[in-house]
């Protein structure tokens, strides 16, 4: 038999597939839809092993709904603005917009070369006039639909990148790309209002049963909803400022008996009130801005403060007092900028309390502890228990204890307002989306001096970006562009400026997927359209974007809806994050990290050894990590498509762990793939070869050996159908491995002349098992599938019918009779019914003798107990 060679077969297939437009959505296309998508590329040049990974699962599930008579659509496009381009720019001197382009080319000529279903006719780049130009009009209507507001706000600015950073971008006070330290600037800057959906963005959560439950909790904890008290605090009378009360936010007023401070933002309005005539504060608060006010750099840090001088009246113990702090943990942006501090049972409120001397007063006791020995160590206690040291609220629960604190509070006033106020917040901000880059889409505003912000009419949109810029000095080459900001203000005409901000490249993908459905229209979106496709019934991608992208995507679909552009609030229906590729590392002798093209790795007294082959000397087998840069443990995957083929590729990502874990790259996993690939192309060809071979085969025989293939058969025809749809595909790739065996043990077990009906199931098999393979495998499955001489593209064909009879477990023997006589004897599938029976009774060697000659009356089938054939 000759060997399969991908090579060969897999530019073949690919060029009929696109000859035929096999994967072009038609419009006119009556059958039920489905969407599924995966994350698009950034185009930084090269694929990696995440996107196969990523592509190949979501390829299954395509071939697959296509193959169960579904109208699929899979689109696939470019994620193309953002920073890479801009450094590549200032790096090496391309072209922003060149060297994305150049990206993109070779990406495309990548993924085709691993023969995905997709339809290329509805590809996008967000870099295109064509497509920033709908994301300008959206800009517009969200703006007239109040969804967008201009605000100052002080941003964590990369001094090094020269760009407003978001907070997730800041890691440990550095910037994510540069590495330096993050500085505060004040800026003037674009915000969509995401946090008037933090709500609805939050229940609706409950909905979305298709997500992983862990994508949901990160969701939840990051619009982050707290439900407290808005507590006001009395100043005492003092010189020093006007203020005569502070308002604090607090989850827990049940540990009000238990407070010993009070601290406000370094940010805080009375903040910036005494810095004027104290200056060490001013020097501390200038302190805290060097080290940024990213939540994550402020749980780390040393928590610091500052005394103000002044205080306020305890509000539950008449004559005592609590002192005011600046205190560099207490965030301006959340809650009321300002807090009450109980030492006992908040553990930065406990850390700050030792620092400063302030008293530490335990309000709740633990189950079973004794009040008057139980003390606060290193470490507040944050459990439940019972208030104590409390006055009216001693013996209460937490949760009582915050009801009758809550209705104390309300009925007394502080400046004439309710002392205590029920409140929610959400930890959900305003999504900032200016970006002082070049390289995104333009902000369609103009800045005049008379009129002010004006947009832009929509009849002039696009706001092209201009490609002839340079990146000889740092900042936004907008910025220096000698024309392109300079225009007439399109209300009064007079000279003006247009906003030089690009908008975060999440914009871009926040609404990708709804342009997919009508990715030429010369509107946003078509809304018959998106409403006919949308949601997503299945996306797929990488779990670090399960948060932001996630989000924005939910809040963009929201404000499109509300700007009439489609019919529904939530974009993804079905979502699944997919886990990592991960791969060996390696160690030269002198501690330099090897790739793997670099060494040889061998099995040598029973374990592996590995070789530096420039050097021939011995190298260390390090940790298995997920493939990056810094480790050079990386794969590239043009060599193993040009070494190995697509299939090949595809079929080992899908075969060795669960797609939500880690899957490790590795050799030897490869190389089984593709050995398996060869051999089921032998296998179809002896199914083949057998047709011919025995072609005197003997007539009429059923045989029990044909009818247990036949039911290996159908249960893996089931079960790797069960097993696609719920995305296990590594148990469906167990599923063909384990019927591809028993049609191999089945071939070898025939002797000439063969039965027939042994060699027919056989060829059932082999025909159902180059289906379940082609999700998976698909250039292969097209050769098997033409081989066997099989009408149209497997491509094409419907997924195979289960014939439910043959998947009861057992089997039962019926006596045959003949006119009322027992003749024979026949063994099927328990349950059988009257056509399947009747067939393979007819199909008998022994009773096609007796009946030769005669005709048939009727066959009485009683299931399960006996036929009569009447002649
Ligand atoms: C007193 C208290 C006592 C608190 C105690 C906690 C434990 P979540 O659940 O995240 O909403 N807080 C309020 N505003 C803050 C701000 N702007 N910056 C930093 N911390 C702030 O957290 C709410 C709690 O975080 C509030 O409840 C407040 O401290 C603090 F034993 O009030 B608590
Ligand atoms: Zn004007």
């Amino acid at each position: 038999v000759e060997r399969y060679n991908p090579r060969e077969m897999e530019p073949h297939w690919q060029k009929v597939w696109e000859d035929r437009q096999s994967f072009v959505v038609r419009h006119e296309d009556p059958r039920e839809r489905y969407y599924v998508l995966e994350m698009f590329p950034y185009p930084s040049g090269r694929i990696h092993m995440g996107h196969v990974r990523n592509y190949a699962l979501g390829d299954v599930v395509a071939r697959y709904q296509r193959a169960r008579g579904k109208n699929v659509l899979h689109p696939m496009g470019w994620d193309a603005f953002g920073l890479p381009a801009e450094n590549a720019a200032i790096e090496r001197g391309l072209n922003p917009g060149v060297w994305t382009r150049q990206n993109i080319e070779a990406m495309r000529a990548q993924l085709k070369s691993m023969g995905l279903s997709l339809d290329w006719t509805r590809e996008v780049a967000t870099c295109d006039p064509e497509y920033y130009k709908h994301q300008q009009a959206l800009f517009l209507d969200m703006l007239e639909a109040g969804l967008v507001t201009r605000k100052q706000s002080k941003v964590n600015w990369d001094p090094v990148d020269m760009t407003v950073l978001a907070n997730e971008q800041v890691i440990d006070g550095r910037g994510w790309r540069s590495g330096s330290t993050v500085e505060q600037r004040e800026l003037t800057q674009w915000f969509f209002k995401i946090s008037d959906f933090a709500e609805d963005l939050l229940t609706a959560l409950d909905d979305l049963n298709e997500w992983p439950d862990k994508v949901r909790t990160m969701q939840r904890n990051w619009i982050g909803k707290s439900e407290g008290l808005r507590l006001l605090f009395a100043l005492q009378p003092n010189e020093k400022t006007a203020a005569t009360s502070i308002d604090v936010f607090t989850t827990r007023p049940d540990t009000i008996f238990g407070a010993s401070f009070i601290a406000v933002s370094p940010d805080h309005p009375l903040t910036e009130e005494l810095v004027n005539a104290d200056p060490a504060l001013a020097e501390f608060v200038a302190e805290c801005h060097r080290h940024g006010t990213a939540t994550e750099t402020l749980e780390k840090a040393e928590k610091q403060g500052y005394f103000t001088g002044l205080n306020v009246e305890h509000p539950v113990k008449p004559g005592q007092t609590l002192p005011v702090y600046v205190a560099n943990f207490v965030l301006m942006d959340y809650g009321t900028g300002a807090i009450f501090g109980s030492a006992g049972h908040d553990q930065r409120d406990l850390e700050f309390a030792r620092k400063y001397g302030l008293p530490v007063i335990p309000v709740v006791l633990p189950p079973g502890a004794d009040p008057e020995t139980f003390t606060i160590g290193d470490e507040a206690y944050t459990d439940t228990g019972t208030i104590f040291n409390s006055a009216f609220l001693d013996g209460l629960s937490i949760e009582e204890a915050k009801r009758t604190i809550a209705d104390h509070f309300a009925s007394l006033r502080v400046d004439g307002r309710p002392q205590g106020t029920v409140e929610v917040n959400y930890r959900l901000r305003d999504w900032g989306v200016s970006r002082q880059r070049y390289w995104g889409s333009p902000i369609p505003v103009i800045h005049c001096e008379v009129c002010g912000t004006i947009p832009v009419p929509k009849k002039d949109l696009p706001v092209v970006l201009p490609e002839d810029v340079t990146f000889d000095k740092p900042g936004n080459p907008l910025d220096h562009h000698p024309t392109w900001k300079h225009v007439d203000c399109p209300q009064c005409g007079r000279p003006a400026r247009r906003e030089t901000d690009t908008m975060d490249t999440f914009v871009d993908s926040s609404w990708y997927f709804i342009r997919f459905t009508a990715p030429h229209a010369d509107t946003p979106t078509l809304p018959e359209e998106a409403n006919a496709w949308m949601p997503v019934d299945q996306y797929i991608g990488g779990v670090e974007h399960a948060i932001l992208h996630l989000l924005y995507s939910r809040f963009f679909t929201r404000a499109m809806r509300m700007t009439g552009h489609i019919g529904l609030d939530e974009p993804f229906k079905g979502m699944f994050t997919q886990g990592m590729v991960t791969h060996e590392t390696y160690k030269s002798d002198d501690g330099r990290w090897l790739s793997p093209e670099e060494v040889r790795v061998e099995m040598g007294d029973g374990d592996r050894r590995a070789t530096e082959i420039a050097t021939g000397n011995p190298a260390q087998i390090g940790s298995i990590e997920k493939i990056s840069k810094s480790k050079r443990n990386g794969i590239d995957p043009d060599e193993i498509l040009k070494t190995y083929g697509a299939d090949t590729a595809r079929w080992f990502m899908l075969s060795d762990s669960p797609p939500e874990r880690d899957v490790q790259w590795t050799e030897a996993g490869v190389e089984g793939a593709s050995r398996f690939q060869q051999r089921i192309w032998r296998l179809v060809t002896e199914t083949i070869a057998i047709s011919e071979q025995f072609a005197e085969i003997v007539p009429g025989s059923h045989d029990e050996d044909a009818l247990a293939l036949r039911r290996i058969v159908h249960r893996a025809v089931k079960h790797v159908g069960e097993d696609i749809e719920g995305l296990r595909f590594n148990r469906a790739v167990a599923q063909i491995y384990e019927l591809t065996n028993a049609l191999t043990r089945c071939y070898i077990g025939l002797v000439s002349p063969a039965p027939q009906a042994r060699c027919a199931a056989l060829r059932e098999g082999v025909e159902h098992l180059v289906q379940l393979i082609a999700p998976m495998m698909p250039h292969l499955a097209e050769t098997c599938w033409e081989a066997l001489g099989l009408e149209g593209l497997v491509a094409d064909a419907p997924w195979p019918i289960v014939d439910p009879a043959l998947l009861v477990d057992d089997t039962v023997t019926l006596p045959i009779q003949i006119n009322g006589k027992r003749r024979a004897e026949i063994t099927v599938a328990k349950g059988s019914q009257q056509k399947t029976v009747e067939e393979l009774v007819l199909s008998l060697e022994p009773v096609a003798r007796m009946l030769e000659g005669k005709s048939v009356k009727k066959i009485v089938v009683v299931p399960d107990r006996i036929v009569n054939v009447v002649v």
